[in-house]
């Protein structure tokens, strides 16, 4: 802890653990979650990461950008990787580690989601991290099960029908019913927040689950200079809304009162510039149903 710290001036650690030079494309989200993750979480951190950008964002050797080891692996196998490197770890007696499996959303919410499924299943503590551009971006923007409604993406081409017409996979609560002790949404505009929620996190023992939207704007089309107004407007639009489970309960972290019509967000970014005012009729419905669904599990533990 620095001194500005301890005098309660400054909220986001200054310790830094990933430095520049790493190879993320101008506005991209990633390196800022991973960032603040790593502000968080201190040098008493193992990551373990899947292809996709974040493979190669901290760096091909023998370039490397974190100040943290980091394993890479196969696309499909986080959840087992973590697991075995807990495994270890516990044999060496190093219990302070943390272990953080960190993955984009087509190899979470598609590809992964066996292995993480296992993860959470066999209770292994560590924090599984999924940092969401809603696509395969590393091989250039295909559709996942994180891409939102209307959104172009090369597997879903604009065109009179919205190709892609269903909300986002519910993984938090998807998550939550495979046995996690802890999960939360995060977003690289509220990045002490986003702390708030990952030092939750480490204090608890057991799998855990961080949710952590992170725009890309070569798939999102939209200048890089967008990406925090963007990731924002998620938030404020409620496209994305702000919430964690804990001891059985759902609570949103960040209120979702006067929310701006959804328009603000999708007219941003090109991948929505085909929807004409029906369709974003359709998606402003689709959100606010959404939102009914999880103010209603919110709600009810309340009771
Ligand atoms: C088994 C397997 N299938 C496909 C690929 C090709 N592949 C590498 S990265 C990637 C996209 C990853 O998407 P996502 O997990 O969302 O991360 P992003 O690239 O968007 O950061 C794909 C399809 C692979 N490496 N391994
Ligand atoms: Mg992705």
């Amino acid at each position: 802890m620095s001194d500005g710290e301890r005098k309660g001036r400054f909220t986001i650690p200054h310790e830094e653990l990933m430095y520049p030079g790493h190879s993320a494309c101008p506005g991209c989200g990633e390196p800022i979650a991973m960032r603040m993750l790593l502000k968080a979480l201190g040098p008493r951190t193992v990551i373990n990461i899947p292809a996709g950008c974040c493979a190669v964002i901290p760096g091909v050797w023998p370039r490397y950008s974190l100040r943290v080891p980091m394993i890479d692996h196969a696309f499909e196998c986080t959840g087992a990787t973590s697991s075995g490197i807990r495994a270890a770890l516990d044999v060496k007696g190093l219990d302070d580690v943390t272990v953080v499996g960190w993955a984009g959303d087509g190899g979470t919410v598609d590809i992964g989601l066996q292995s993480l499924s296992g993860a959470v299943d066999r209770g292994t503590d560590f924090l599984y991290v999924m940092y969401d551009n809603e696509a395969y971006m590393n091989t250039g923007v295909q559709c996942s099960g994180a891409t939102p409604c209307g959104a172009w993406t090369t597997t879903t081409p604009a065109g009179k029908e919205m190709a892609c017409r269903r909300g986002k996979k519910r993984i938090l609560e998807m998550m939550v019913e495979n046995g996690i002790v802890y999960g939360a949404t995060a977003n690289i505009a509220y990045p002490e927040d986003l702390i708030e929620r990952v030092r939750t996190a480490k204090s608890i023992r057991g799998p855990k689950f961080l949710h952590i939207l992170s725009p890309c704007p070569s798939g999102w089309r939209m200048d890089p200079s967008k990406t925090i107004e963007a990731a924002s407007l998620a938030t404020r639009t409620g496209m994305f809304p702000l919430y964690e489970y804990r001891d059985g309960q759902y609570r949103f972290t960040k209120e979702i009162k006067n929310l701006k019509p959804v328009e603000h967000y999708l007219r941003l970014q090109g991948r929505f510039k085909h929807l004409t005012p029906a369709q974003v009729a359709e998606i402003q419905d689709l959100i606010v149903g959404e939102l009914e669904v999880l103010k209603a599990k919110v709600e009810a533990g309340r009771k």
